[in-house]
């Protein structure tokens, strides 16, 4: 088995929020989600608490909108995929209490469509993204109850395909990361019978290429973020034993700097943190020792799950 280097990857998503490089200025604007991938990144390999919690969840506050909405950086405009990635910040330090779970609820509320899709914000973006945002958030804050579920899960299913995958509104193209949007959503939804599991099963296999990497669509080149949009959704279908594991880990690792840390793309590439998460996270779906579960649905460390939905840490603290 090759080699994951743990303690590089850690070293390199701490040295991020320090930076003010190139890159720091590109990810400005999506700081909110930078800050999942690195933060869910570092509880997987198991190196969460080192971390300020107070100052993170002072942060998060404050890129909260008046309309419940949260942006990507303080003081910028609300939107559905940064309110998902605070809510997934929260959840990962027990934190979902500081906020108010009904103002929240009421944003994603106003964001959905009379025909049950998303709009991402006020200008109106409609996406299969934002309708997996929308159920996700509202799960982890137990208030699917403030949007017509049943009409949403029939959206998504609306945009399902002849082979079996899904794009981002009906009639588009199949794309990995919209299908695990959509596979996602219905899981978390409860209505993965509008899945054709074989079908699909097929088509997510098929993106595995020579090099063991995964690709988004036919005819592309692979790309380590969809060993978490495809093989998340083959756990979420119990058909990850079509594709080779063994090869994809191969390929992850071979995305890794062996010497600053991050993992890129593809092999030789520059590293990011996008990638950094995607390939710690795929590897964590195969298996791989020495880093926790994460579930395939919410994508967040199986152990919080469980404490959103049954509260274990908060149970044992108590007794
Ligand atoms: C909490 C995990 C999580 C997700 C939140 C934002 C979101 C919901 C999901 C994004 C799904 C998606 C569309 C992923 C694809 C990202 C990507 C690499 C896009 C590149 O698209 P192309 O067309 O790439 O440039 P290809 O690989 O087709 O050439």
């Amino acid at each position: 088995m090759g080699e994951l280097y743990l303690d590089k990857h850690v070293a390199y998503i701490k040295s991020l929020d320090k930076k003010k490089d190139f890159d720091a200025v590109v990810m400005e604007h999506l700081r909110m989600s930078g800050a999942y991938w690195g933060l869910t990144a570092l509880d997987i390999m198991g190196r969460l608490g080192d971390m300020n919690v107070d100052e993170i969840v002072s942060w998060i506050l404050m890129c909260q909108d008046d309309c419940g909405g949260f942006g990507g950086n303080h003081e910028h405009d609300p939107h559905i995929l940064y309110t998902l990635s605070a809510v997934q910040i929260l959840a990962l330090f027990d934190r979902v209490d500081a906020v108010d779970a009904d103002k929240i609820a009421s944003y994603i509320s106003g964001l959905q469509n009379e025909d049950g899709s998303f709009s991402g914000d006020e200008w109106g973006e409609i996406d299969t993204r934002f309708s997996y945002c929308a159920i996700c958030c509202l799960s982890l804050l137990k208030r699917l109850d403030k949007i017509n579920l049943e009409k949403a899960c029939n959206f998504v299913a609306s945009c399902k395909n002849f082979d079996g995958g899904f794009g981002c509104a009906p009639g588009g193209e199949s794309h990995a990361g919209q299908t695990f949007c959509c596979v996602g959503a219905l899981a978390i939804g409860g209505a993965l019978h509008h899945v054709d599991k074989d079908l699909l099963g097929w088509w997510l296999a098929e993106r595995q290429v020579k090099s063991g990497g995964l690709n988004g669509r036919p005819e592309k080149l692979p790309d380590v973020c969809y060993s978490w949009w495809v093989l998340a959704s083959l756990v979420i279908m119990e058909r990850v034993h079509w594709i080779d594991r063994k090869k994809l880990e191969q390929f992850i690792l071979d995305c890794q700097d062996p010497e600053c840390g991050g993992i890129s793309d593809r092999p030789d590439d520059a590293v990011d943190v996008f990638h950094t998460f995607f390939g710690v996270a795929g590897l964590s779906l195969l298996g791989f020792p020495g880093l926790a579960a994460i579930d395939p649905a919410y994508a967040l460390p199986v152990n919080v799950v469980d404490r959103v939905f049954y509260g274990h840490k908060k149970q044992l603290a108590a007794s």
